[in-house]
């Protein structure tokens, strides 16, 4: 299957990306099987594209908001698959919805505008039932939007940009990835690795200047959630979120992010002599936070690092070198005047439960064609979704992050859930959001307005095991 491209579409950039078979080294010992997006620039700016060394990661797509991209996916791995952008604005037939999947050996061209603000997105395929699997093995890649905006701000660039995607995976005894295999357990509560990789490399320690530096971090895992804070009580002054730059920068000691989620951060080590250290940990929190499924411990499906088990993520020492003043902008976004909390959106439940020996969103499970009639939104209408994180009979409730495609939505606001819940102080709900956790218990009211292209677009839980079985629903944009 080949896309049609449009006529009179003259792209700005074009690239072809293609996902494959390979092999990369990650541990000591035997190269670690992958399938990984390779790129090639055949038109635009030479920086759109940004290898990371030694990564099985994609390549670092660099674009400039108002550019027209032409995508050429080529699939070379031996299954079905289809990219999506997560968190672009695009039309229907560039957004990877898994009715969209190509065959082995096939090309799907992608055209677009971006018209999304300057922020950290991302891109990973989406076959149906197949998502887990193959972002697992390695198919994903950050996708960094700039936008002049931003650039007024001056903020730390080049080798004080630090990028840190977080993924945790398992391997055998030969070094390979070790996956769920469709058991049922690891289905149920998302699959969780025991060692954490940032940039797919174990626990890495970077050599940096004593000076401020910009962090975009992106939670790729399939299930694991991150409570982040720095060691040496350096707080956490963040900026940006999964739609670009907040409106003014928030300071906190942790950040709670789940899978899908980015976050944008500025630290400072100039006050740090050469050769101190400080860490990017994740905190321990109980498991229950994250909502372990009620029986599944008892029924052998426990992970063995699971979810809330403290984790070391990244270490920073500082060299020799200084870093040049920087003070954090007041300011840092004009925001979106457009937005206000609407009397006039249109409101909808969304109770998310398990029932049926499945995750379900508003009682239903994915049909690749299927839309329900409060599924069906006009172009450009604001609603109101209320995710309601409901327990089932027998006690079993997890926390699910929930992904709509197309525009990013705002947080209403967020309420019940138990107070004792220690994520719920790092969850950062400002800003414009793709992703939002509803913790186990919570209601988290958001107001969407609806992307302006017509088309079947997802939305669902991103813990890549509950959308794999079905946590996972279109709409329709008429
Ligand atoms: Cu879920």
């Amino acid at each position: 299957m080949q896309a049609t491209t449009g006529a009179g579409f003259v792209p700005d950039v074009e690239l072809t990306l293609t996902a494959a078979p390979d092999e990369v080294s990650v541990l000591p010992g035997p190269p670690t099987r992958v399938s990984r997006f390779n790129a090639s620039l055949l038109k635009g700016p030479s920086e759109t594209l940004q290898i990371l060394p030694g990564s099985y990661l994609g390549p670092v797509i660099r674009l400039r908001r108002n550019q027209k991209v032409r995508i050429r996916f080529v699939n070379q791995l031996s299954e079905d698959s289809i990219v999506h952008w997560h968190g672009l604005d695009v039309p229907e037939r560039a957004d990877g919805h898994p009715n969209l999947v190509i065959e082995q050996g096939h090309e799907y061209v992608y055209e677009f505008e971006v018209t999304n603000r300057a922020g950290t997105y991302w891109y990973h395929p989406h076959p149906h039932m197949r998502t887990g699997a193959q972002v697992y093995q390695g198919l994903a890649g950050v996708l960094i939007v700039s936008d002049p905006e931003e650039d007024a701000l001056d903020l730390p660039s080049g080798e004080a940009e630090l990028l840190c995607v977080i993924q945790d995976r398992r391997f055998d005894q030969s070094n390979q990835f070790a996956f769920h295999g469709g058991r049922m357990m690891e289905m149920m509560n998302g699959f969780l690795g025991d060692s954490v990789l940032v940039n797919g490399q174990p626990q890495p320690t970077r050599v940096v200047d004593a000076a401020w530096h910009r962090v975009r971090v992106l939670n790729a895992s399939n299930a694991r959630i991150y409570k982040l804070a720095w060691s040496r009580d350096v707080s956490m002054t963040i900026i940006g979120g999964d739609g670009g730059l907040l409106e003014l920068p928030l300071r906190q000691q942790v950040l709670t992010l789940a899978p899908g989620q980015r976050a944008d951060l500025l630290v400072d080590l100039t006050g740090l002599p050469a050769g101190a250290e400080v860490d990017l940990d994740s905190l321990g929190f109980a498991e229950d936070d994250a909502g372990v499924v009620g029986m599944m411990g008892m029924m052998g499906g426990r992970a063995e690092v699971p979810n809330g088990a403290p984790l070391r993520i990244i270490t920073l020492r500082t060299g020799d070198r200084k870093g040049s003043p920087f003070r954090v902008p007041e300011r840092l976004s004009s925001f979106d005047s457009s937005w206000s909390l609407r009397s006039d959106a249109t409101v909808r439940r969304v109770p998310l439960v398990f029932q049926r020996m499945e995750w379900l969103l508003d009682g239903r499970t994915f049909d690749m064609s299927g839309v329900a009639p409060e599924e069906t939104v006009a172009a450009g209408s604001t609603h109101i979704w209320s995710f309601e994180n409901l327990s089932n009979r027998m006690g079993m409730q997890a926390a699910h992050p929930i992904h709509i495609h197309g525009r990013q939505f705002r947080v209403v606001d967020r309420t019940g859930g138990r107070a004792a819940n220690t994520l719920r102080a790092g969850i950062v709900d400002a800003g414009w959001r793709d992703t939002v956790l509803v913790l186990p218990g919570e209601t988290v009211r958001v107001q969407v307005t609806f992307t302006q292209h017509p088309g079947l677009y997802l939305y669902h839980c991103h813990i890549l095991e509950h959308e794999d079985m079905g946590m996972m629903r279109n709409f329709r944009v008429t």
